[in-house]
This record gives C-alpha cells, sequence and structure tokens, in this order.
C-alpha cells in the first residue's frame, strides 16, 4: 500500500488517503488499496472506520481519476467501476464509517463521503459535484446517494452549478454532521469512534444495514431504468463528454454545444 495508510487502534480502524501528487483522485489503483484496507479492518472486526486524507492537504480528494473516464463509448460508471465499487465498500462494509474532512471535496469523491456514515468536516472544506463540469452523465445509484444526503432543491443546485458549496452551508442543510476547527478534528472524530465503538456491535451492524435497504428501497420499474439508461448514452457517447475531458486534460474552458 503506497497510496494509503491503514492503521488500527483497539476496535478503530483509519484508513488515510496518501497521495498528494494527484490530490488523492481515485484511481484504479488507489480504490484498490482502500477496499483492501476494509477487507483487512473486517477481518480485523473494526467497529468503526475513519475515512481522512493526508494532514494539511489543500485537496481531499480530487474525484474520480478523470485520466481513467473512458471515452471509447463505454459507460464511465458502469458497475465496476473504482468509484462504484468503493461507494458499495464503504455502503455495505457492517461497521460504521465515518469521514473526516480537511480540504477541498470533488466529483465522485463527494459520493464516496456522502456513502460515508457521519460526516464531520474542517471550515475550509468544501464540497463539488462536477458531473456538469466535465460532461458526465451521473449514475442511477450514485443520483441516489446524493437524494439520501440532501434534499433534491439541494442537490440540483450541487448537480447542475457543479460549484463547490462551504462546510457551513453543507452542515446548515444537513448534509454532513458537523464543522470542527482542524486543530479539534481528529481528537473529535476520534471521542465520537470511541463513543461508537463501545456500544454493541451487532446492534449498530443491524441498523446500517437496515437504513441502507430503507434508504434504497425506490420505486424503478425496468422500463424507467432502461429509459435513464439510454439517456446517459446519448450523453457519454456524446461531443460535450470527450470535450469536457478534453479540455480538463488542456487545462483550458471546455466549450459545450449540446451536440
Ligand atoms: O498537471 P499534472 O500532471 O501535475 O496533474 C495535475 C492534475 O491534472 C491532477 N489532477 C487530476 N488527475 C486526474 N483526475 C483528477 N480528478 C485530477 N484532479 C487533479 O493533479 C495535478 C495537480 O492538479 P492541479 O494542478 O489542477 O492542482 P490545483 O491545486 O491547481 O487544483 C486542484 C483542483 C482539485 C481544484 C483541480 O485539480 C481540479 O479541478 N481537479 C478536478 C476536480 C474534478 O472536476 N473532479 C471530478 C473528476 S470526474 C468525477 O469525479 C466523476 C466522474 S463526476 O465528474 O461525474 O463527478
Amino acid at each position: 500500500m503506497n497510496l494509503i495508510k491503514l492503521t488500527q487502534e483497539g476496535h478503530i480502524g483509519t484508513i488515510s488517503l496518501e497521495n498528494p501528487q494527484k490530490h488523492n483522485a481515485l484511481s484504479h489503483q488507489l480504490v484498490a488499496e482502500v477496499m483492501d484496507a476494509f477487507r483487512q479492518l473486517e477481518a480485523e472486526k473494526a467497529r468503526v472506520v475513519i475515512l481522512r486524507a493526508h494532514k494539511d492537504c489543500k485537496v481531499w480528494s480530487a474525484g474520480h481519476d478523470i485520466g481513467e473516464l473512458p471515452v471509447d463509448g463505454r459507460d464511465p460508471l458502469g458497475w465496476s467501476d473504482p468509484l462504484r465499487e468503493l461507494v458499495r465498500t464503504i455502503e455495505t462494509f457492517r461497521a460504521p464509517v465515518i469521514a473526516m474532512i480537511d480540504g477541498g471535496v470533488w466529483g465522485g469523491a463527494v459520493e464516496v463521503v456522502l456513502a460515508c456514515d457521519i460526516i464531520m468536516a474542517t471550515p475550509n472544506s468544501s464540497f463539488a459535484v462536477t458531473p456538469a463540469k466535465l460532461g458526465v452523465p451521473y449514475n442511477v445509484s450514485g443520483m441516489m446517494t446524493f437524494m439520501s444526503a440532501a434534499s433534491l432543491r439541494i442537490v440540483k443546485e450541487l448537480a447542475f452549478t457543479a460549484s463547490p458549496i462551504s462546510a457551513a452551508r453543507a452542515e446548515h442543510v444537513g448534509m454532513i454532521n458537523h464543522v470542527v476547527e482542524a486543530t479539534e478534528i481528529e481528537a473529535f472524530t476520534l471521542e465520537m469512534a470511541s463513543t461508537i465503538a463501545a456500544n454493541a456491535p451487532l446492534s449498530i451492524s443491524v441498523m446500517k444495514e437496515q437504513l441502507r435497504v430503507l434508504a434504497g428501497a425506490k420505486p424503478l420499474t425496468p422500463r424507467g431504468f432502461e429509459k435513464v439508461q439510454g439517456l446517459r448514452r446519448v450523453v457519454y457517447d456524446s461531443q460535450d463528454y470527450h470535450e469536457g475531458i478534453k479540455a480538463f486534460k488542456e487545462k483550458r474552458k471546455p466549450k459545450f454545444n449540446g451536440t
């Protein structure tokens, strides 16, 4: 493991993203290491996991590794995409996962954070949902993660503007649990993790799974799902999708023309 750090103290595991050169972009390799860390913590029967980044990072995670987004007509967020696998790993991990945020969270990394059970952030943290900035057609279960974390109006503002919102605004709208000063957030998070770890793990585990099943119980007909998938294909086959990725790589503003 060289893109993350895994530590465990008693029943509390900590996974830290440690790839500042790429702003902890959720590459196949980084995600594989995080998922391996969760498997190790599962085996060690960890009762809480803290998911964080290295100290004093300006960017907690820059989201999906744009260099790995397919441009050959494949769905960029299909079932086996690393971002999708990481979100499912967090959601189905049998113990609570606490996201401890300091810095900017971008794109799919916002969904990863929202998939966590409890979220703490420092005042200078921010959250930017960026599909519209890149021309990416976000996927159905991903949109459900957002809908479970904030009101539809807030989700629309985040998704349509692709603009970062502050930790204070995220807390105000109930998207995150606590805003804590950078000097105190580690102790604050550890104290909550210790409280949870001292409670009954089986009871907590079943409540986490119950809430996941209930939150995901949405009426979506096969015809409705196929319609959405067809609409998404139009987007990832579009010139705009290719332009969004090309513009990022060329470090310039994209010019979207709706085709
Ligand atoms: O030029 P070098 O080689 O040094 O690389 C630069 C960036 O290209 C690279 N980098 C990334 N590489 C792959 N995927 C990324 N997401 C990514 N973000 C950054 O890291 C090196 C340093 O970046 P630089 O020079 O831009 O740093 P900065 O401090 O000026 O700006 C930091 C950011 C985070 C504001 C900036 O890097 C940025 O805007 N990154 C992209 C954030 C974003 O749009 N992420 C969404 C990724 S796509 C995704 O998550 C989903 C598919 S979706 O879009 O649907 O939500």
